[in-house]
């Protein structure tokens, strides 16, 4: 005899169905390890997120009316490296930002490089998990064109900052994004803040803007860029300080 369904277990089976295979393909997109519920709407977040980002809308941009003129500060201020601080009393003269991993055309680039490199400015609200949010005028360059001048890899794709403040925990913090957030046209590797360069505290000399993402996302005394096709391999393998640390979730959308 055929087994009847009433409409409601038919509607009920296709959600259920489509519940499954919208986790099956986001966990399998998600870089991390799916250990836990946690990850899987972690993962679900990212993947709704890359949909309802298709188009790269912008984030809102504000008027130099609300700026906040000292930018509030959220972990490291000030890197106790030694490395850093002799770079920092040279006024970053020996500093270089390098763009390396998957990439056709590695580059290490001086701080008079990048500044000679076509610019953006933005003024936009950086929002920590915290509990605070700030408005900053952010000057620098877009994370894409930098991408293209280095000529990214097919097998690429996650972009890896890494920083040069050594945490409490003796290791050094470290984020990651995917190549999707760092070609939003707001993504920026910035110089420049509030029409001055970057304080040591907010970063200095260099430091990510990625506008569609929370506070601990814009990594901060940047040194190294590299292009990676999974992240396992670096740091404790949950692709960012916080993340290895506290279980932080990795797509960190706002
Ligand atoms: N290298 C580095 N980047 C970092 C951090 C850090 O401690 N070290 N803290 C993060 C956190 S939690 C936030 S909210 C922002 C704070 O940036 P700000 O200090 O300029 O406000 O930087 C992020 N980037
Ligand atoms: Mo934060």
């Amino acid at each position: 005899m055929a087994a009847k369904f009433t409409r409601r277990q038919i509607v009920n089976g296709v959600l259920l169905g489509g519940a499954a295979v919208s986790v099956a393909l986001a966990t399998r997109r998600y870089p991390g390890e799916i250990k836990s519920i946690h990850d899987i709407t972690d993962a679900l977040n990212y993947g709704l997120h890359d949909l309802m980002l298709s188009g790269q809308p912008r984030v809102r941009e504000f008027t130099r009316n609300d700026l906040v003129l000292d930018f509030p500060t959220s972990g490291v201020t000030a890197p106790r490296d030694e490395r850093y601080q002799s770079m920092r009393e040279n006024n970053f003269a020996d500093y270089r930002l390098l763009v390396d991993g998957l990439v056709d055309n590695p580059m290490s680039l001086s701080l008079d490089e990048l500044r000679a490199l076509p610019a953006q400015s933005q003024i936009t609200m950086h929002t920590c998990d915290e509990g605070w949010s700030a408005i900053g005028e952010w000057k620098g360059v877009p994370l894409a064109q930098l991408l293209s001048r280095a000529g990214v890899q097919d097998s690429a794709r996650y972009v890896v900052f890494h920083c040069m403040d050594t945490q409490f925990n003796d290791k050094p913090y470290y984020e990651s994004i995917d190549l999707f957030a760092a070609s939003h046209p707001q993504t920026l590797l910035a110089y420049d803040l509030n029409g001055e360069p970057v304080p040591q505290k907010n970063g200095a000399p260099l430091r990510l803007r990625i506008e569609t993402q929370i506070g601990y996302k814009h990594a901060k005394f940047v040194e190294r860029v590299e292009l990676v096709d999974n992240l396992l391999t670096i740091g404790d393998g949950r692709g960012g300080w916080w993340e290895d640390y506290d279980n932080a979730i990795w797509y960190a959308g706002l």
